[in-house]
């Protein structure tokens, strides 16, 4: 199915994250933070899961989780294709961070494609008082319901699925008008210094393997949290206190 269709949570809270790029240890420490629950809360995921980041080869045990949704990236898209059709597509793959694809075993890597095949392109996921769609890049058309429908039918074009999945437009000009047949938008992609939104279309990654953040966010009551990437903030305090400790002998 290329779209998913997930019912309103009565039990807990639904998180979402951004473009998490391999950083899965950042993103334990932001789940550990707003006490994430994982028998009654959900998370979304924007996709982009994969490359660059030090943890991608997590990418499929966290995929298996029942608490946890995500959309294809770009770059689920171009690991998958990498996998089907090494001859063509593994060059732009390794270039775009997909090293790690290589160091799976074959059962790994068995079970990393058919994860990655399963992921939708979008997802629709019922809320309080209303509805949020998920997707990685951008709706084309500006349409979510026309969307939706080609989703099911599947029978999406070339062209759609480009914007769905590499399209920087609305990041780059901020905005480009409201999605109609939806309430809000999640998307990633585009790396911005904070989340931000742009028409009814929120904007979650935040470069965390740039060196930005990694951002939480819980789309019910707009609550943000980012977690600066890499864990030197925590290693260059230690050294910090060591340096005190040296300076003090
Ligand atoms: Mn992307």
């Amino acid at each position: 199915m290329l779209i998913k269709k997930l019912p309103r949570n009565t039990q807990g809270r639904d998180w979402a994250v951004g473009d998490v790029h391999g950083c899965f240890a950042q993103l334990s420490r932001l789940l550990k933070i707003v006490a994430f629950d994982p028998a009654r809360d959900r998370l979304l995921s924007v996709g982009d899961l994969v490359d660059r980041g030090p943890d991608s080869p997590m990418v499929t045990e966290w995929l298996a989780q029942p608490w946890f949704y995500a959309v294809r990236g770009n770059h689920e898209q171009m690991a998958l294709d990498a996998m089907r059709n090494p001859l063509e597509d593994q060059e732009r793959h390794l270039r775009n961070g997909g090293r790690w694809l290589a160091e799976l075993s074959p059962a790994e890597l068995d079970a990393c494609a058919a994860a990655l095949s399963r992921l939708p392109l979008a997802l629709e996921v019922e809320v309080e008082g209303g509805k949020i769609g998920v997707l990685h890049a951008d709706c084309p058309g500006n349409d979510w319901t026309a969307l939706a429908a080609r989703l099911e039918a599947g029978d999406l074009d070339e062209q759609d699925r480009d914007v769905l999945l590499w399209s920087r437009e609305r990041a780059r000009n901020g905005g480009a008008g409201t999605v109609a047949g939806i309430d809000l938008v999640l998307a990633g992609h585009t790396p911005q210094p904070d989340a931000v939104l742009y028409d009814n279309v929120m904007h979650l990654d935040t470069g965390a393997v740039y060196g930005g953040k990694l951002t939480l966010f819980c789309p019910l009551d707009f609550v943000e949290v980012s977690l600066p990437s890499g864990f030197d903030h925590l290693a260059r305090f230690e050294l910090h206190e060591l340096d005190a400790s040296l300076a003090r002998r």
